[in-house]
């Protein structure tokens, strides 16, 4: 069938832009191979890279978010940038944080160069940043475009750690990861990586101060982020609280010492700063890594973990907090600071995505019992929790004979769980209706401490 040419209008065939390409011969985008975009991708500064196909099975979940920030995408590449190991391993928190923005600055460079470079050879390419910005509306969902771990896994580029970190093979876990996201199909599968870089020393899981790594790959993601992230997102939430619940300025500075100020105006006027990273510090995987920890593990112990966990340090947990018990329990020369969780949910349907996050396993030890909520309201939820001796199950709709069952308005049911309204007060209203053993009520807010 012969095409129809499109219509031309005459004043726009007549602007000086359009006949000046006009005259130009058209060009096709560049065929691309993987050897190709890793080239580019070395040439604009990485220290490795890798390409994936969005089609990856590992990338399932992540296709539709690349695919939300640049609807024609086909293909990500990864990209790894070192960091400087002894910078990383200081206990000077200043001297690791530096180094972790200025290699966050360079990964968000070369990701640009090479997004740039890929545009130039005619395809659309976007670089989402290595962490900050993030997309904040999603908050406290889901903030990030893509998963780099996950890409830089599926692309072959190392494996992740018993840290949850991706633990390159020659440099370890000092790397951040980059990640463009491009128009382009590009040739070629990279080779699989035929080993795991952790060694399993476990080393990760005795430096972290809040206890968030654990021996069987869980990951206390709560713990984590209350104390590393103190002076980001919700941590900053929680110090704004402070300001504004103070009576006077000698109430405030009973709540926050003139260090965790000063603290919190550093974040906020250089970058914002992390408490640890100590999981990475101390990890001595990676072929250019792990020489001392080889030679002479006691003395590797000696100079890089024990210099971490020995330091006096303020460590941010919420009152009855697994993390609290654990910096209680291991770091006793390390000081306890109480702060209130704001990672609350958004809506009564996130928070059932949401508790698998802040769930606490020390209080729910020892007991078992299945609850069945009942939320009404716009936002209807009905989901089954089962809490079993330390381990959570969220499945939705109602399942099973439940030992309490708990019917409410959502958002009045998201207003008891920060706090806002009383539970007692909601019970004699009738506004909550509670069937069952209601001192089950207590025994479930206290795995979700605030
Ligand atoms: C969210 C996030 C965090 C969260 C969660 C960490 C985590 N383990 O996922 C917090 C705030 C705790 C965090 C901390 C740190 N992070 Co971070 N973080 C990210 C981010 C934005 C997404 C990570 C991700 O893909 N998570 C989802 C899945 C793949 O991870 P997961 O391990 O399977 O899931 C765990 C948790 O994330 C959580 N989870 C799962 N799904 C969801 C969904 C939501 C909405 C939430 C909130 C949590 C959550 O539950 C799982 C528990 O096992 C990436 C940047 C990016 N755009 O990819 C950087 C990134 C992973 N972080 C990085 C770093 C360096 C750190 C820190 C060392 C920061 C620091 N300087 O102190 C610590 C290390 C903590 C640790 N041991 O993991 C690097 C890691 C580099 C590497 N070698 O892999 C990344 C890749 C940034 C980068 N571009 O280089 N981080
Ligand atoms: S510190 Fe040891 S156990 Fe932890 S991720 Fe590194 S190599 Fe694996």
């Amino acid at each position: 069938m012969q095409k129809t040419p499109p219509r031309r209008s005459a004043a726009l065939e007549a602007h000086p832009t359009v006949r000046k390409l006009r005259v130009l011969p058209t060009r096709e985008p560049e065929a691309l191979t993987l050897e190709r975009v890793r080239a580019i991708a070395l040439e604009a500064g990485a220290d490795d890279a890798g390409v994936v196909s969005l089609d990856h099975p590992e990338l399932l979940d992540e296709a539709p978010h690349a695919r939300r920030a640049l609807p024609s995408a086909r293909s990500i590449v990864a990209i790894v940038l070192r960091t400087h190991a002894d910078d990383v391993r200081s206990p000077a928190r200043s001297v690791a944080n530096l180094e972790f923005h200025r290699a966050a600055k360079d990964v968000d460079e070369v990701a640009h160069r090479v997004a740039t470079a890929l545009a130039a050879l005619g395809h659309r390419s976007i670089n989402p940043a290595m962490a900050f910005p993030m997309e904040m509306d999603a908050f406290p969902g889901r903030t990030w475009v893509v998963s780099q771990k996950k890409v830089a896994v599926a692309a072959q580029l190392g494996r992740m750690g018993l840290h949850r970190n991706v633990i390159h093979p020659r440099f370890g876990s000092f790397v951040l990861l980059g990640a463009v996201i491009t128009a382009a199909a590009i040739d070629g599968a990279p080779e699989p990586l035929s080993f795991d870089p952790c060694v399993d020393c476990k080393l990760c899981l005795a430096a972290c101060p809040v206890g968030a790594i654990e021996a069987d790959g869980g990951f206390r993601f709560s713990a984590c982020y209350d104390h590393n992230y103190r002076e980001f997102m919700t941590g900053f939430e929680d110090f704004v609280e402070q300001v504004a619940e103070s009576k006077s300025r000698h109430d405030f500075r009973e709540r926050v010492s003139i260090s965790q100020s000063a603290s919190m105006w550093q974040s906020l006027a250089y970058k914002p700063n992390y408490k640890a990273a100590y999981c990475i510090a101390v990890c001595p995987a990676g072929e250019d890594v792990l020489g001392p920890f080889l030679t002479d593990r006691a003395r590797f112990v000696e100079d890089v973990v024990r210099p971490l966990t020995s330091k006096p340090e303020p460590v941010y947990v919420v009152a009855g907090s697994d993390a609290e018990a654990h910096v209680k329990k291991r770091f006793p020369h390390k000081t306890v600071t109480r702060v209130q969780s704001s990672l609350r949910p958004a809506s009564a349907a996130s928070f059932f995505r949401a508790i698998p996050l802040t769930f606490q396993r020390g209080p729910a030890r020892g007991w078992r019992a299945t609850f069945h909520f009942d939320l009404t309201g716009p936002d209807a939820t009905q989901a089954t929790v089962r809490i079993d001796d330390g381990t959570l199950e969220v499945e939705p709709g109602l399942v099973g004979a439940p030992d309490l069952f708990v019917s409410a308005p959502g958002q009045l049911w998201l207003d008891i769980v920060s706090k806002k309204r009383s539970p007692v007060w909601a019970v004699l209203t009738r506004r909550l209706r509670v069937r069952g053993d209601r001192t089950l009520l207590t025994r479930f807010a206290a795995c979700f401490p605030r």
